[in-house]
């Protein structure tokens, strides 16, 4: 046991060091944390450690908007495309904030965050949107007007923690949160942007009754021609449209 953890240790660094790029690796919300999927070590154990982060093939990115692989980093070839379910959820209070913890994001990779969520029609532990239009927009950050772009600037002046609230007015259910860094240093066409997406599988409490009416699918909310997708982020001193719907304020 110790040695295969050891060599899984070394060939983890070993793979941060080539690759870089990254991932989800905690989740905190009120005192509760939770570890998230581990693609270089959860797969490796029996039984795997049962997360709240549908599982993701490693820290790479997804290039192709049209795959459904730009939902949850899934496999289109996996069986379960998309997303496969994860087998638990965390519970979380509407109103309250969600802070995602990232492996270091690379200097080089800036680019927008972006949060959506899409409410489960029953057990989530049991569910994937597939190609549906169940998705809505709770919180962006792109550019500021000053230059610093969320990943890599503020996520690392927030030691790699990104934080959004849950809409405090949102209606209680089972929700995946699809939460994503876009980078952009090699976006300069199609395709060139890297999307990095991460599900979260929630229990949202409280005694809201607020819930969108419009909706986007993933793959859908994003095409080739989507501003924002391409973008020349070494030469655009201006501002960065941040790609898919507005944000959703109906629950605040
Ligand atoms: C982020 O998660 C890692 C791995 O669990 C942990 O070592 C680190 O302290 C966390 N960062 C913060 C700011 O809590
Ligand atoms: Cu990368």
């Amino acid at each position: 046991m110790m040695k295969i953890a050891l060599g899984l240790a070394t060939l983890l660094a070993t793979l941060n060091t080539v690759v870089g790029h990254g991932y989800v690796q905690e989740i905190t919300t009120g005192s509760s944390s939770y570890t998230g999927y581990l693609p270089y070590s959860d797969p490796y154990y029996n039984p795997p450690p049962q997360r709240i982060v549908r599982k993701i093939p490693g820290n790479g990115p997804v290039t192709d908007v049209t795959s459904i692989d730009v939902q949850c980093n899934g496999w289109s070839d996996g069986g379960a495309p998309g997303s496969a379910p994860a087998p638990i959820f965390a519970t979380v209070a509407a109103g309250s904030q969600v802070h995602l913890n990232w492996t270091t994001w690379p200097d080089t990779h800036m680019g927008p965050m972006i949060t959506y969520m899409a409410l489960a029609p029953s057990d989530i532990t049991n569910w994937s949107p597939g190609s549906s239009a169940v998705w809505f927009k709770v919180h962006e950050a792109g550019k500021t007007a000053d230059g610093k772009w969320a990943a890599t600037d503020i996520l690392t002046a927030d030691n790699s923690i990104y934080t959004f609230t849950i809409p405090p007015k949102l209606k209680p259910g089972q929700y995946i949160i699809r939460h994503e860094i876009i980078a952009l240093h090699s976006a300069f066409a199609y395709p060139g942007a890297q999307f990095y997406p991460s599900c979260i599988q929630v229990q949202v409490t409280g005694s809201g009754t607020a819930f969108p009416t419009s909706f986007v699918s993933f793959p859908g909310a994003y095409t080739p021609s989507t501003p924002g997708i391409v973008f020349d982020a070494y030469q655009t001193t201006g501002a960065y449209p941040i790609p898919g719907p507005a944000v959703w304020t109906g629950g605040n």
